[in-house]
């Protein structure tokens, strides 16, 4: 289906044949566009980037690359093509046809899972702000700015469900969207991970691998949402999705790849002199980041996630592709737990432990990238491996909370928690040294000496290509 982009919003909805929606998404543009202009990147708005654009939502046609100014990037309205005679693959409702609306009984619970997700979106480009001012490259400012772009249409994508479905609350929480602040004590976002800073490029990286990749476990579960339009939405956001959590491994993927190079050239294992960021301290970053991430997922047994199931408002990630009942009424999971200070591995109710399963296959996903970063270690004939902590380690939500447990897996006491943290979380003169090699860099061709180009350039164009046009 072509996306009409003379509409003022661009749409695959037909907006036009629906005057009170469109009045409604008309009356909030301008203020998601004050609060771009606000909350979105700081500089470069006047400048051409090379970005892409949804033209129409079928595999060929949906990324169009060309020089747009950010502010007027046609942020829009896509869903995914219609499955035909869809019908609701899990919980009580399970081979009832989807709904078209939402269900009365089921508002409430949508409406929140809406929010939470819609959150999470302007959230990012918060925290993400002030991070054009020291890119290590127009490569990856480039980058940066597509991805922030297409943070904001996830906001757009679930106001328009807001705005669609929910009436006077929907357009309500479609304000507040754009009022909360990351990491603002008044007026915070919703989840823990989206008020954490993004200090510096290395923080980005990360956060691009692992708490995009939350968004991917979490899009695709709401994919299989009874409610259609939140599935057809989800579709279309899962595949810009896959920019994102690219960005984010290639990005982590080249600075290994710089940091190997320089430990090879001066036989140091002490790089920090040559202006590169030690393995360890790599580790450091990809232990908070992943941790926090984790907490994404919510508590190990929750009365929401067995709810939502049964409801079928959310599935399981890949739920049709399951053979089992897909009702779980009777069916166990394995779930970590504490048992005093151990920790151990039990049976419990598979509908309330749906959370702790999503954080399983989020946790299969993140090592699989984790062992490319491995493999350019090892071809360069290092003995360090990265690993991901234990995950119990360092979390905020869920059993896990109450305790503390070391990377690799021991609950321990609190006093051992102080005196060794600073080996497993980035410490204050960690920040403060990976600061430090964040200097722009914005010659066309250029990399900052922490990080290795990359591979290849975007869309086939050239590494040297002009990404961002500075003059
Ligand atoms: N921080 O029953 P529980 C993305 C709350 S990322 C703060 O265990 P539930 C993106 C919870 O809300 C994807 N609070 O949790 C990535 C509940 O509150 P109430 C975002 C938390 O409900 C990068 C209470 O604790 N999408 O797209 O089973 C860039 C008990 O929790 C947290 C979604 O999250 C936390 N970490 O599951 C841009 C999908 N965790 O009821 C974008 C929609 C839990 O006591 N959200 N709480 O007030 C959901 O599916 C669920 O809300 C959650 C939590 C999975 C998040
Ligand atoms: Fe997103
Ligand atoms: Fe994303």
């Amino acid at each position: 289906m072509a996306i009409d982009y003379a509409e003022r919003i661009p749409n695959n909805v037909d907006l036009a044949g629906n005057r009170r929606l469109r009045r409604a998404l008309e009356e909030w543009q301008p203020k998601f566009l004050a609060w771009w202009r606000d909350m979105g990147p700081l500089g470069f708005q006047t400048r051409d980037v090379y970005l892409r654009t949804a033209v129409s939502v079928d595999a060929q046609g949906w990324a169009q690359f060309g020089y747009v100014k950010m502010p007027d990037y046609r942020w829009g309205i896509f869903l995914a093509e219609p499955e035909p005679a869809r019908a609701i693959a899990f919980g009580d409702h399970k081979g009832q046809p989807a709904w078209p609306d939402v269900p009365g009984e089921y508002r409430g619970t949508l409406r929140r899972l809406i929010v939470t997700q819609g959150d999470t979106e302007p959230a990012s480009v918060e925290q993400q702000q002030h991070l054009g001012r020291t890119c290590p490259s127009l490569y990856d400012l480039r980058n940066l700015f597509q991805v922030n772009v297409e943070e904001g249409r996830h906001l757009w994508a679930m106001v328009y469900l807001l705005d669609a479905h929910f009436g006077r609350d929907g357009r309500e929480e479609a304000e507040a969207l754009l009022q909360r602040r990351s990491g603002d004590p008044d007026k915070p976002r919703i989840l823990g991970a989206f008020n954490e800073k993004t200090p510096d490029w290395l923080s980005y990286f990360f956060f691009t691998y692992f708490t995009d990749r939350d968004g991917k476990y979490q899009l695709a579960s709401l994919a299989e949402s009874g409610f259609d339009p939140l599935s057809r939405t989800c579709r279309f956001m899962l595949t810009e999705e896959a920019h994102h959590m690219f960005v984010g491994e290639t990005g982590i993927g080249r600075v290994v790849q710089r940091t190997c190079e320089v430990m090879r050239e001066h036989r140091t294992d002490d790089v920090r002199r040559h202006g590169v960021v030690d393995l360890p301290t790599l580790q450091k970053y990809l232990n908070f980041h992943y941790s926090v991430s984790l907490d994404l997922f919510g508590s190990e047994i929750s009365t929401n996630a067995a709810n939502f199931y049964t409801m079928g408002v959310k599935g399981r990630f890949e739920e049709t592709k399951k053979t089992d009942d897909h009702l779980l009424k009777d069916a166990t999971y394995t779930i970590a737990q504490l048992d005093g200070d151990r920790i151990v591995s039990r049976e419990a109710p598979a509908l309330p432990s749906l959370n702790e399963r999503l954080r399983d296959d989020y946790i299969a996903d993140c090592a699989r990238g984790m062992a490319r970063w491995n493999q350019v270690i090892q071809r360069h004939g290092i003995d360090f491996e990265f690993v991901l902590p234990h995950r119990g380690f360092h979390r905020a939500i869920g059993c896990f909370s109450d305790v503390r447990v070391s990377p690799d897996g021991r609950v321990i006491g609190q006093a051992e928690w102080d005196a060794r943290h600073p080996e497993w979380l980035p410490s204050d003169e960690d920040r403060a040294y990976v600061g430090s090699l964040m200097h722009p860099v914005v010659e066309r061709g250029t990399f900052a000496g922490w990080i290795a180009p990359p591979a290849r350039g975007i869309n086939g164009q050239p590494v040297d290509h002009d990404y961002v046009r500075l003059s």
